[in-house]
C-alpha cells in the first residue's frame, strides 16, 4: 500500500506551519554542525544523524501533550529537539564534556530528560520496545490519559522482542504509539533484503492492532496520522501502529560511506521530496511568509546551533571524580 498523503491545500494555520519549518531546520542545522564537529574530531563514538527524516518526529510531537513520552534509538538528536530539549546541552553531549545532559558521560546514544519525558537514547536496536511498553503500562495504571511514542526502526521491525511486546500491549491495551521509522535501511541493508512485507505495520493485525503507513517526508500527513493514533490511544483503545516512511540521506552512522546505494539514489529523495523544502513552499506559495522572513528564521536558527557548538566546544571535560557517580553499584 502507497503512504498515505496529505491534501496538498493544508489545514493549518501560518503559526502552525511555520512552527514545523523552524522545528525541522533547528534539527537539519543541528545534525550538520555535529557531522562537521564530529570531522574534526571532536566528537567521540558513534554518531548516528536524522538528516532526511525530520518530518517523522516534528509530526509526531505536533499531537504530543504535556506528560506524555517519548523513547527511541540510537538515532536520537532530533527526538531531542522537537521535545524542546536544550540543544546546548545535547550538543556538549556529543562532545563527552560536563556540560552535557549526561554530564558527558553518555555520549551521543544516551540521554535523558525527567523534565520533557524523554526515556532515551537507546544503543541496542529494538530494546526500547518494551520499555516503550512498560511507560505506557505505569500510565494506563494511573490511568492519567497520557501515551508513548516509542520510535524503532525498520530493522529493528524484525526483532522477536518486538512482537513479544505488540502482544502484551494488546492484551494490557496500552496507550503505546508504536512508531516505525522506515528509513528504507538497516545499516547497509536495505529494506527488501531483510524484511518479508513491504508494509510492516500490517503486521500488527496479528495482535489486533490497527495501524497505518503514513508519508514521512510529508510532515503534515504525519501531523494527522499522529492525530489519529493519540486520539486512538487516549480513548483506552489500546497500542496503534504507525509506519512513517522516511529516508536517511546519510550513511547509517558518520563511519558509514554508504556505498550500497547510488548517490542518484539520495539525490533523488533530496531534490523531489525533501521535507524542509515542501514546507518552505507551502510557507511561501500560501504567502504565510516572504524569502526574508525565511532567511532570518534561518539566520536565528544557525545562531542558536553555532551556540551549542561554542558551548560544546568550551565546557569544560568532565571530573575524574565524576567516574564514581550515577552508577547504582
Ligand atoms: C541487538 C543489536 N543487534 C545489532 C546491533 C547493530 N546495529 C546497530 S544499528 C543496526 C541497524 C538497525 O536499523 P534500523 O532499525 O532500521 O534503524 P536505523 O539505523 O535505520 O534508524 C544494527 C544491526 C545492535 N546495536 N544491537
Ligand atoms: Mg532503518
Amino acid at each position: 500500500m502507497a503512504a498515505r498523503k496529505s491534501t496538498k491545500k493544508p489545514n493549518v494555520s501560518a503559526e502552525e506551519l511555520t512552527k514545523y519549518y523552524r522545528d525541522m531546520l533547528l534539527i537539519r542545522r543541528f545534525e550538520e554542525k555535529a557531522g562537521q564537529l564530529y570531522g574534526m574530531g571532536l566528537i567521540g563514538g558513534f554518531c548516528h544523524l536524522y538528516i532526511g527524516q525530520e518530518a517523522v518526529v516534528v509530526g509526531l510531537e505536533a499531537a504530543a501533550e504535556e506528560g506524555d513520552k517519548r523513547i527511541t534509538s540510537y538515532r536520537d538528536h532530533g527526538h531531542m529537539l522537537a521535545c524542546g530539549m536544550d540543544p546546548s546541552g545535547v550538543m556538549a553531549e556529543l562532545t563527552g564534556r560536563a556540560g552535557g545532559l549526561s554530564k558527558g558521560k553518555g555520549g551521543s546514544m544516551h540521554m535523558f530528560s525527567k523534565e520533557k519525558h524523554f526515556y532515551g537514547g537507546h544503543g541496542i536496536v529494538g530494546a526500547q520496545v518494551p520499555l516503550g511498553a512498560g511507560l505506557a503500562f505505569a500510565d494506563k495504571y494511573k490511568d492519567n490519559g497520557r501515551v508513548t511514542f516509542t520510535y524503532f526502526g525498520d530493522g529493528a521491525a524484525n526483532q522477536g522482542q518486538v512482537y513479544e511486546t505488540f502482544n502484551m500491549a494488546a492484551i494490557w491495551d496500552l496507550p503505546v504509539i508504536f512508531v516505525i521509522e522506515n528509513n528504507q535501511y538497516a545499516m547497509g541493508t536495505a529494506q527488501a533484503r531483510s524484511t518479508s512485507t513491504p508494509d510492516i505495520y500490517t503486521r500488527g493485525q496479528a495482535f489486533g492492532i490497527p495501524g497505518e503507513a503514513v508519508d514521512g517526508m510529508d510532515v503534515l500527513a504525519v501531523k494527522e496520522a499522529s492525530e489519529r493514533a493519540t486520539a486512538h490511544c487516549r480513548s483506552g483503545k489500546g497500542p496503534y501502529i504507525l509506519e512513517v516512511k522516511t529516508y536517511r540521506y546519510r550513511g547509517h552512522s558518520m563511519s558509514d560511506p554508504a556505498k550500497y546505494r547510488t548517490r542518484e539514489e539520495v539525490q533523488k529523495m533530496r531534490s523531489e521530496r525533501d521535507p524542509i523544502e515542501q514546507v518552505r513552499d507551502l510557507l511561501l506559495t500560501g504567502k504565510h511568509a516572504t524569502e526574508e522572513d525565511l532567511k532570518a528564521i534561518d539566520k536565528e536558527i544557525k545562531e542558536v546551533v553555532n551556540q551549542s557548538a561554542e558551548f560544546a566546544r568550551t565546557s569544560p571535560e568532565p571530573a575524574l571524580e565524576e567516574l564514581w557517580t550515577d552508577i547504582y553499584a
